[in-house]
């Protein structure tokens, strides 16, 4: 029979691409509830060729909810997903809030999945973007040659701040072209023409919330303690798909020819690496897909037995929406 599905943050971002991913992977839907804040209630959105009614989230939303996916933000998934996974819901969330608690499978399902099999809270957390996109290039490497270190920087779209993002970008590079003043809202500084090496908030050692997302994302889901991250994360005025710098180190000895074969058969993840004809892959290549693309790989000058790396990937595809659908198929194809 299949499940009854709920969207929590449904007229969001990430969202409208569940929606997209659901229907065009043919999920099985026995019925689904699109919830969103009193402001977004009311809203209608087509799927399967019907118009569905956005209605306002509550504590009594979730009855009867076999699957809900939140995208909301850490302040609604705290509120409501206990809520949710009390009423016998398996719930699968977007945000920050549960990925580090130990009784919560942090998943990629082409990486961990059989983590998500053991949700004793009814919790399945979806990773960060950068870290998924990051872990879809170096897991096949990681398989072959065991992952021991990371040095990376990202380059993250503005999507990635959700709609208000791609607006500010918008409106700022019009500013520019036009020689108006340049308005802010969502960054502290001039994203338009512009890179600003500050994603979330600053912690205490310097590094961002994102950049330790990185750290220890990754050593959850490769259930590696002790693998060593480091990362800058920069966000760069790119509507869409982030993309990643990476320099991995690996306990076994590497050689390209072995590292390239890494990903033949591999779902999700691509070699798009033909220098010598201009081949390397773009935030463009990926937006709107469902594949990472690799690239640039080369054996690393400065540090010993480590491959560089540059891998691109839709954010809001397999960074977010449908690495979540894919969570909710593992559920649903047991
Ligand atoms: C970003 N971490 O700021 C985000 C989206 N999840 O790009």
């Amino acid at each position: 029979q299949a499940p009854h599905v709920a969207i929590v943050g449904a007229t969001g971002a990430v969202g409208v691409e569940i929606l997209s991913c659901l229907e065009t992977r043919n999920f099985p839907v026995g019925s689904l509830k699109l919830l969103a804040s009193a402001r977004s209630a009311g809203k209608q959105v087509a799927f399967r060729g019907k118009m569905l009614t956005v209605e306002e989230l509550t504590e009594k939303s979730f009855d009867g909810v076999d699957i809900a996916l939140f995208s909301a933000g850490g302040g609604i998934s705290l509120k409501f997903a206990p809520i949710a996974a009390a009423a016998g819901c398996v719930v699968i969330d977007n945000s920050s809030a549960f990925r580090q608690e130990p009784d919560v499978p942090l998943v990629v399902p082409e990486i961990n999945p059989e983590a998500a099999f053991n949700h004793p809270r009814n919790i399945i957390a979806n990773p960060n973007c950068t870290t998924i996109i990051t872990l879809m290039a170096l897991f096949p490497l990681h398989q072959r040659f065991g992952l021991k270190t990371v040095i990376a920087s990202s380059y993250q779209a503005v999507s990635g701040s959700g709609q208000h993002g791609i607006a500010e970008l918008e409106t700022q590079v019009r500013a520019v072209v036009d020689g108006h003043p340049v308005v802010k809202n969502v960054y502290p500084h001039q994203i338009a023409f512009n890179l600003l090496p500050q994603i979330d908030s600053f912690t205490e050692n310097g590094y961002t919330k994102e950049e330790l997302k990185m750290l220890n994302e990754g050593r959850k889901i490769l259930s590696l303690p002790e693998l060593k991250v480091t990362c800058t994360c920069v966000r760069v005025p790119v509507y869409r798909s982030h993309s990643i710098s990476v320099t991995a180190q690996f306990e076994k000895p590497v050689d390209l020819e072995t590292a390239r074969s890494a990903y033949e058969g591999k779902p999700g993840v691509a070699l798009m690496d033909n220098p010598a004809e201009g081949v390397w892959p773009t935030p463009l290549d990926s937006t709107n897909g469902d594949t990472c693309y690799v690239g640039r790989m080369r054996m690393d000058m400065a540090i010993d037995n480590a491959l560089t790396l540059w891998v691109v990937g839709d954010q809001v595809r397999k960074g977010a929406a449908l690495n979540a659908v894919q969570i909710a198929e593992l559920l649903v194809n047991r």
